[in-house]
């Protein structure tokens, strides 16, 4: 659409009058070929790729909120590759390639900035394991280096390396190719693409149930009535055990809160993500120029978007010891989303025990870089009732095969 000067003015003063909608408010049918349930940024990137790759475009997101309320829009954005093992590193590197394209993919700014990652290593034995992710990595084909604390105070000016800090920087591992991306452009850009192809994004709509017969599904039960389907697919991130349970399924999830804070906008100061799992926090700066920063998990189980005070406590003292300089600029938002933890720290990307019902949850503390990568290979899932191949090493037979896939040293945030 055009718009004059004037127009953008005009409409800029109108309180979102006769703005034109992103995409449209759909009211839900009483069937789908497949029901989504969760409008976070994996159920929207799930049906945009089942829609495009797939050509299945009889598909609704049901949302109980708004679409980014959940953790999509409560996350603090960074996007790596660099895990340890090669299952997970093959994935998150599919989804950093995804994100290579994004933009241009669906259309839509996502803002991804590959401005690199830093992981500061604290001890010889935190050195020693970051130098073997990093080796593991490059054996992967996943872009990652040592970084000398001397290239560092070239890199990071206002980083303390002081040898008498309480925890002295002795190194880092570092991704270039990571970086940050804005996550509502990232749902947004994502909704509007997949309704493009017909997809119905419904928001207000709590799924309460989920019907079966015979061990097959056969649609939900939701606030706003019944939706029959062919399959369900649950999406719902925080909430996935309590869903999954709706259909007799008992998943290996917990679920916690995690927070982050952001400060009053600042002029540009850093230019790079700083992450410290030793000292527990970690550090970026937005576009706008507010400090974006992240604490360690909630240890407690917990359904609340927000988190206990100690813990931001404790995170606001971690940056203040690697920055000292920010030990005076004013904090402007506090807020927890709710993160569903599974006990290697992997996802779950799965068919289940009842035929026509998928699940893909447990990304824990890291599942935003994941969420067009998810999107793919679950789309693909679902559209052909069998795993993707980078899939398979996450699916729920894990848990009974032990083929665990442990990732807690790569997960970013302290646990
Ligand atoms: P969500 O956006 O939570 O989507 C799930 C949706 O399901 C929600 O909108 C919810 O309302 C909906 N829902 C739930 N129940 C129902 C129901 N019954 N009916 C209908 N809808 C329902 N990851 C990173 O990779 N990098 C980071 O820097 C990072 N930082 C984080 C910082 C914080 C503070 C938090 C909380 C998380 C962070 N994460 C990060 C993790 C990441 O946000 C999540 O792993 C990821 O967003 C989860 O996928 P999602 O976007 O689909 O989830
Ligand atoms: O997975 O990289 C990550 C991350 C950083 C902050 C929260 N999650």
């Amino acid at each position: 659409m055009h718009y004059s000067a004037w127009r953008l003015f005009k409409e800029g003063l109108s309180n979102h009058q006769n703005w034109p909608e992103t995409w449209p408010d759909a009211s839900p049918k009483r069937r789908y070929d497949v029901v989504i349930v969760g409008g976070g940024g994996h159920g929207l990137a799930t049906a945009y790729y089942l829609a495009k790759n797939h050509g299945v475009r009889n598909v609704a997101v049901l949302e109980k909120g708004y679409i980014g309320g959940g953790n999509a829009g409560r996350n603090t954005t960074l996007i790596r590759s660099n895990y340890l093992w090669g299952e997970s590193s093959k994935l998150y590197e599919h989804s950093l390639k995804l994100w290579e394209g994004l933009t241009q993919d669906i259309n839509y700014n996502v803002m991804f900035s590959q401005r690199g990652i830093y992981s500061l290593g604290h001890s010889l034995q935190e050195m020693r394991d970051l130098e073997r992710r990093v080796n593991a990595n490059v054996l992967s084909g996943v872009d990652a280096e040592i970084i000398s604390p001397a290239d560092l105070r070239d890199r990071i000016p206002y980083l303390n390396l002081s040898s008498k800090a309480r925890y002295p920087i002795m190194g880092a591992a570092y991704q270039a190719r990571g970086g940050t991306a804005r996550h509502d452009a990232v749902v947004w850009g994502f909704a509007r693409a997949a309704a493009q192809y017909g997809v119905d994004i419904i928001q207000g709509c709590e799924v309460l149930d989920i019907e079966r017969e015979d061990g097959v599904v056969k649609g939900v039960l939701t606030s706003r009535g019944e939706i029959k389907a062919d399959k369900v697919a649950l999406v719902v991130a925080g909430h996935t055990s309590v869903m999954a349970r709706k259909a007799g399924v008992r998943l290996p999830i917990s679920s916690h809160p995690l927070q982050a804070f952001v400060s009053e906008p600042m002029k540009p100061v850093l230019d790079t993500v700083v992450m410290s799992n030793a000292v527990h926090g970690y550090i970026s700066q937005s576009d706008k120029g507010d400090l974006v920063i992240g604490a360690g998990l909630d240890p407690y189980n917990g359904y609340s978007q927000r988190g206990s005070p100690h813990i931001i406590e404790h995170a606001a003292q971690a940056i203040i010891e690697m920055f000292p300089c920010f030990s005076r600029v004013r904090m402007n938002r506090q807020w927890g989303g709710i993160v569903d933890v599974s006990p290697d720290s992997c996802p779950i990307i799965s068919k289940t025990e009842v035929r026509g019902l998928y699940v893909n949850g447990g990304w824990g503390t890291g599942g935003f870089k994941a969420t067009p990568g998810s999107g793919h290979v679950f789309a693909h899932t679902i559209a052909h009732d069998q795993l993707h191949p980078l899939a398979e090493p996450f699916s729920l037979a894990r848990f009974t095969s032990g083929h665990l896939i442990d990732e807690y040293g790569a997960a970013g945030v302290a646990h």
